[in-house]
């Protein structure tokens, strides 16, 4: 399963971020859609009359279907690398929207009046769409029974959701006020960072917010993980996916990341393979270019 295809809304934010996502089609759904292009090939290019013509057309149409799930997103930002992480290593098929410029537009707010990514669209969602990455992720798990990704348990899943609370209510916010003045990414209303104070001012709270996620940190490693390689256990599990996102966006300012940190997300790359590694190399090119940025 597992195919991806990308789409391009816009003029994405930065050169190192208009990289396409990825080929995006983890390996097995290489496989898949390998075999049926080549199963629909032989087909149509058997003389075998009308019948076999025709059902050898049916069968490129149907590879060129759109998928039923469609995601619109933001390649440079880790509530987004989130959830197509996951997809991509729960296998779904799914289309990809870059939605970068649109997410104001009135077709979007139209849909989506919070005007976030990532959303998605799936058949059977009350209201056409979802966004909040962990709602997706949720959402996701529990319709296709990715019990190793959500396991079903009260008591584990319970675990897994209270770190994500956790990390959306808690760690994500310092993460933000830390790292969007450097990634040029607005800051939330009411903020310093945000209001026309001195640039002094707004540098002091950005240093004091960087200096208030170690504690949160260390919450994930002492409680959450607990001596386990993952908050899941022996696997990664939602959470871990949110977790090793989040902590992408803090390279953007040089944040001196614990050693065991710097080695669950290594351990979480190993694990999911490509499915990590390509929409990480989307945050991590959009880094790499503010930084470039910065410097010149
Ligand atoms: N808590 C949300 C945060 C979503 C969010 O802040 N999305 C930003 C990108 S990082 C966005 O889409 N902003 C576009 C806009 O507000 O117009 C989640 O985890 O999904």
């Amino acid at each position: 399963m597992a195919k991806t295809t990308t789409k391009s809304a816009t003029k994405p934010a930065a050169k190192a971020a208009t990289k396409p996502a990825a080929k995006a089609t983890t390996k097995p759904a290489a496989k898949a859609s390998k075999a049926s292009a080549k199963s629909a090939t032989k087909a149509a290019a058997k003389p075998a009359g009308k019948a076999s013509a025709k059902s050898a057309r049916k069968a490129v149409a149907k590879s060129a279907k759109k998928p039923a799930l469609m995601l619109s997103m933001l390649k440079p930002s880790v509530n987004n690398m989130s959830v197509r992480v996951f997809a991509r290593a729960a296998g779904l098929v799914h289309s990809e929207t870059d939605v970068w410029g649109h997410t104001r537009s009135p077709e979007y707010m139209a849909r989506n009046p919070a005007h976030l990514t990532p959303m998605i669209e799936d058949k059977g969602l009350p209201r056409g769409v979802l966004w909040e990455s962990c709602a997706i992720m949720q959402y996701l798990a529990n319709k296709h029974g990715l019990e190793k990704l959500y396991p079903k348990a009260p008591a584990k899943r319970a675990m897994i959701d209270s770190a994500m609370f956790y990390l959306i209510g808690t760690l994500y916010p310092y993460v933000a006020r830390a790292t969007y003045p450097a990634l040029n990414f607005p800051q939330y209303a009411g903020e310093v960072g945000h209001s026309d104070a001195h640039p002094d001012r707004k540098s002091e709270a950005q240093k004091a917010a960087a200096a208030a996620i170690a504690e949160p940190l260390e919450v994930f490693h002492s409680f959450f993980r607990n001596g386990k390689p993952f908050i899941g256990g022996k696997n990664p599990s939602i959470a871990d996916i949110r977790l090793a996102a989040t902590l992408e966006f803090l390279a953007v300012i040089d944040y001196a990341l614990p050693q065991w940190a710097k080695d669950y997300m290594a351990a979480i790359e190993k694990k999911l393979g490509k499915a990590y590694a390509e929409p990480a190399g989307d945050v991590r090119g959009y880094i790499a270019y503010v930084k470039s940025q910065a410097e010149a």
